[in-house]
C-alpha cells in the first residue's frame, strides 16, 4: 500500500489548514491543482468547501455516495458538497437553527450545479410523507423552468444564471421539507432586446421554437428558424452543441405542469414569449415631417391577437408619448429613436413582469401549506459572480456591488464565528490583518454621496441630463476618492488609457472600467403611460397580474432600478445575516469549459478575489487544526494504551492523556472547552501517521482522501 506521505503528496490536503506553508498562495494552488488532476474537486477551508468545476460528470454524485455522507462526520471523509448539505441539515436540527448556504464564483464556476445538488441531497435524503415527496419534486422542477426563462448562454457559461436568486426550504419538526420560497434578483433584461456576439437570448425562446409542435406555432404565429427574430439574431448564435432545446423543452413544459401551472396559464405565458418575438419584429418608417408610423401590420394583428389588446392603442401607443402637464393631458409623437425604445421597453417590460410573476406562481406551489410547528429553514443563494467583461455597463455595475455586499458579509461573518469560537473556548483571540471592503460598499451605496444616489439624482433632475452629466456628477463627488478613478488626473490632466465615458472602480476583487452610456436609461427603466394602459387592458391574465391599474393612476415615480436593487440586497443581508451560514466557494478552472485543464493564471485571480488566503490566514490564525474532544478521541484512541478501547473519564482528560501519550509539547496543542487546537499540520500528520500504522483500515477514511 502506498505510504500516507506519498498519497498526500500525490493528492494534496483535504483542508488547506493543513498546508504547512498556509501563507503562499503558491502552495495553495499547487493543492488545488494536485486535487483537481485526481478529480478531486473539493477540498475544505475549515468549514468553507472550495470546489472547482470538473467540466465533466464525475461519478460522485449517486444515491450510494448520498448514504455514505448521510449522518458522517464533515472530517472523518472525503471533502463534498454533500457533506456540506448534511452538515447544514444536521445543524439544523441539532442547534434549531436556520441555515443558509452561501453559493459563490465567478460565471462558470459552478455555483447552480452546486445548488442543485444540495437540492437534490435534501429531496432524496430527507424524511418525507406523500405530501413531503410532492413537495420534493416541485422543488426540484422549479429549477428547469427558472433557468429556461432566466438562463442564457453567455461566452462564459452555456447556461448562464442571468438573475440572482435567494431558496429558502422549509423542514418540519421532524425534518421533511415541507416548504419553499423564492426570491429572485434583478433579471438581465436588457437581453431580451440584445445580446453580444456569440451569446443568446434567454433559452424559452429558442426552446418554443424547437420544441414546441407545430399546431402551438401556427396558433403562436411563430415560424422554426431563430434567424428570423430581430431579437434572436443579435449573438449570431441561434444553436449550442452542449444545449438541447429540443429536450430541455419537453422538461419546461412537465415541470410547469408538475408545479401546478394550468394548461391556460401555459398558454398565455407562450403568448406573451411569443409577443415579445413579435414585438422585436415590429419596425417603424419615418415621414416626412419626422414621424413615425408603423410598417409591419401583421405583428400588430398578432399583438392584438396573443395579448388581447386593442390593435389601434397599440399602434398610437407605440409610435406616441403621452404626457401631463399643468393638468392636462397631452400627446406628442415619437421619433423613430424614440419609438424604437419604446418598444424595446415594452419588449423588456412583458419579459421581466413575467418573469417575476413565474417565480410569485412557484412560490404559490411550494407555499406551506400545512401548519408546521418548529420548523426550520436552511437558505440557498446563487448568485451572479463578480463579473468584468470588455464593455461593463449598468448590469455588471449592479453585480459587483452585490458581491462586494456578499465579500463584506463573508467576513464579518467568518471574523465573528471564528472569534467567537475561540472566546467560547476560552483560548486567546490573535488578531488578523485583512481588507475590509465597506470603503467601496460605501462609495457604491451611501445616501446622498454614493455612486447610486447621485445616479437617480441625476435621472430625477430636471432639463438636460445624460449619461456624461452624471459622469461629471460623479467626478464631482467622488474624484479623489482611493477606489473611485476617471480619466481625469488630479492634477488635471488625463488620464489616456481610459476613455472620457468611463468610471473605474477599484474592486476588492480587482478593477473594472464601468462605460457610463445607458446607465440613466437603465436606472430609469421607463415604461411610456400609454403603454402601461394597454397592457392593463390586455385579457391575458398573466399581464393583467403585470401590469396594474393602479401603476398608471399613481403618478408617483416608482424607485429607480439601482435603489431597488441596492434596497432588496439590504434586505438579502438582514435575512442571510439571521442565519448560521456555511459557504461554498466556486473556482472554474479554464476558460475554455474544458475537463482536465488548470490555467493557473485564472485560478490564481479567483483565489484572490474570493478571498481565500485570507480566509485561510483567520481560520489558522494560530492553529492548524481542531476537533471536538469525543472526535479527537474517538480517531486516536487506539494510539494509548490508556485511552484504549475506552476511555471513562471526563473527555479533556482522556484528550490529555493521549496527547501527553503522544509527546506533544506545550507549544503544539491548547485545550479549550470541549475542542482541541492543534497549532501545525505536522502534529497531525505524525498523529495519522501512527494510527495508520497501527490500524491501516481506520487510517483509510482520511488518508484516501488526502
Ligand atoms: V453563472 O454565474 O450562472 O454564469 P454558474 O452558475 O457558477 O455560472 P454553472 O453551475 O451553470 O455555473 O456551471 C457551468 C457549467 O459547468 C455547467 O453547465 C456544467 O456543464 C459544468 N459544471 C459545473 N459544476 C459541475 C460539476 N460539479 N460536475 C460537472 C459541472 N460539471
Ligand atoms: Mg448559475
Amino acid at each position: 500500500m502506498e505510504s500516507a506521505l506519498t498519497a498526500r503528496d500525490r493528492v494534496g490536503v483535504q483542508d488547506f489548514v493543513l498546508l504547512e506553508n498556509y501563507n503562499s498562495e503558491a502552495a495553495f494552488i499547487e493543492n488545488l491543482r494536485r486535487r483537481f488532476r485526481e478529480n478531486l474537486v473539493y477540498t475544505y477551508i475549515g468549514s468553507v468547501l472550495v470546489s472547482v468545476n470538473p467540466y465533466k460528470e464525475l461519478e460522485i454524485y449517486s444515491k450510494q455516495q448520498m448514504e455514505r455522507y448521510r449522518g458522517v462526520s464533515f472530517y472523518e471523509i472525503s471533502p463534498h458538497i454533500y457533506a456540506l448539505s448534511d452538515n447544514t441539515y444536521r445543524a439544523m436540527r441539532t442547534e434549531r437553527k436556520d441555515q443558509c448556504i452561501l453559493i459563490s464564483g465567478e460565471s462558470g464556476a459552478g455555483k447552480t450545479e452546486a445548488s442543485k445538488k444540495i437540492l437534490l441531497y435534501y429531496a432524496v435524503t430527507c424524511p418525507a410523507n406523500d405530501h413531503m415527496a410532492a413537495l420534493g419534486d416541485r422543488l426540484l422542477q422549479s429549477n428547469p423552468v427558472l433557468e429556461a426563462f432566466g438562463n442564457a448562454k453567455t461566452l462564459r457559461n452555456d447556461n448562464s444564471s442571468r438573475f440572482g436568486k435567494y431558496m429558502d426550504v422549509q423542514f418540519d419538526f421532524r425534518g421533511a421539507p415541507v416548504g419553499g420560497h423564492i426570491l429572485n434578483y434583478l433579471l438581465e433584461k436588457s437581453r431580451v432586446v440584445h445580446q453580444n456576439h456569440g451569446e443568446r437570448n434567454f433559452h424559452i425562446f429558442y426552446q418554443l421554437l424547437e420544441g414546441g409542435d407545430d399546431d402551438l406555432l401556427h396558433r403562436l404565429d411563430l415560424d422554426r428558424n431563430p434567424q428570423n427574430y430581430k431579437y434572436l439574431v443579435k449573438g449570431n448564435c441561434p444553436r449550442v452543441s452542449s444545449i438541447s432545446d429540443k429536450n430541455n423543452w419537453k422538461t419546461v413544459m412537465k415541470a410547469l405542469s408538475v408545479i401546478g401551472f394550468s394548461d391556460e396559464e401555459v398558454q398565455k405565458l407562450l403568448n406573451i414569449i411569443a409577443s415579445v418575438l413579435h414585438l422585436g419584429n415590429t419596425h417603424f418608417g419615418e415621414g416626412e415631417e419626422g414621424e413615425t408610423h408603423i410598417t409591419t401590420e401583421t405583428q400588430i394583428r398578432n399583438l392584438e391577437k396573443l395579448l388581447g389588446v386593442d390593435g389601434s392603442a397599440l399602434r398610437e401607443a407605440l409610435t406616441h408619448k403621452k404626457l401631463t402637464a399643468k393638468g392636462e393631458e397631452m400627446i406628442s409623437p415619437l421619433n423613430f429613436e424614440q419609438a424604437m425604445s419604446a418598444r424595446d421597453a415594452l419588449a423588456k417590460a412583458m419579459y421581466g413582469r413575467t418573469f417575476t410573476w413565474l417565480v410569485e406562481k412557484i412560490n404559490q406551489s411550494l407555499a406551506l401549506k400545512v401548519n408546521s410547528k418548529g420548523s426550520s429553514v436552511i437558505g440557498l443563494l446563487d448568485i451572479y459572480g463578480f463579473e468584468v467583461l470588455q464593455h461593463n455597463s449598468f448590469e455588471q455595475f449592479c453585480i459587483n456591488y452585490c458581491n462586494e455586499k456578499l465579500q463584506q458579509l463573508f467576513i464579518e461573518l467568518t471574523l465573528r464565528s471564528e472569534q467567537e469560537e475561540y472566546e467560547t473556548e476560552g483560548i486567546a483571540w490573535e488578531t488578523v490583518k485583512y481588507f475590509d471592503n465597506k470603503i467601496i460598499c460605501d462609495l457604491i451605496e451611501e445616501k446622498h454621496k454614493g455612486i447610486i444616489s447621485i445616479l437617480d439624482e441625476e435621472c430625477l433632475r430636471p432639463g438636460e441630463t445624460c449619461d456624461i452629466s452624471f459622469l461629471e456628477k460623479l467626478e464631482g463627488t467622488l474624484g479623489g476618492h482611493p477606489h473611485f478613478v476617471t480619466h481625469k488626473l488630479a492634477n488635471g490632466k488625463t488620464r489616456r488609457v481610459m476613455s472620457r465615458e468611463e468610471f473605474r472602480l477599484l474592486h476588492y476583487a480587482g478593477e473594472v472600467n464601468y462605460n457610463v452610456n445607458g446607465f440613466m436609461d437603465k436606472n430609469n427603466d421607463l415604461l411610456n403611460r400609454n403603454l402601461k394602459e394597454v397592457m392593463c387592458q390586455s385579457d391575458n391574465q398573466i399581464l393583467n397580474h403585470c401590469f396594474r391599474r393602479e401603476e398608471v393612476i399613481d403618478q408617483k415615480r416608482p424607485e429607480m432600478a439601482a435603489t431597488q436593487f441596492k434596497n432588496s440586497l439590504m434586505k438579502l443581508m438582514e435575512i442571510l445575516m439571521s442565519k448560521e451560514p456555511s459557504y461554498v466557494r466556486c473556482i472554474k478552472p479554464n476558460d475554455a469549459k474544458q475537463p482536465g485543464r488548470f490555467d493557473e493564471v485564472l485560478v490564481r485571480h479567483q483565489v484572490k478575489y474570493l478571498g481565500l488566503m485570507e480566509n485561510l490566514r483567520v481560520r489558522r490564525a494560530g492553529f492548524a487544526y481542531r476537533r471536538r474532544f469525543e472526535a479527537f478521541l474517538q480517531r486516536y484512541k487506539p494510539l494509548c494504551p490508556d485511552t484504549w478501547p475506552n476511555w471513562h473519564g471526563k473527555l479533556a482528560d482522556g484528550v490529555s492523556t493521549l496527547v501527553n501519550h503522544l509527546g506533544y509539547k506545550a507549544e503544539e496543542y491548547k485545550l479549550g472547552r470541549s475542542k482541541i487546537f492543534i497549532r501545525f499540520p505536522k502534529t497531525l500528520f505524525t498523529t495519522e501517521d501512527a494510527l495508520e500504522a497501527k490500524k491501516p483500515d481506520i487510517a483509510l477514511t482520511l488518508q484516501t482522501s488526502w
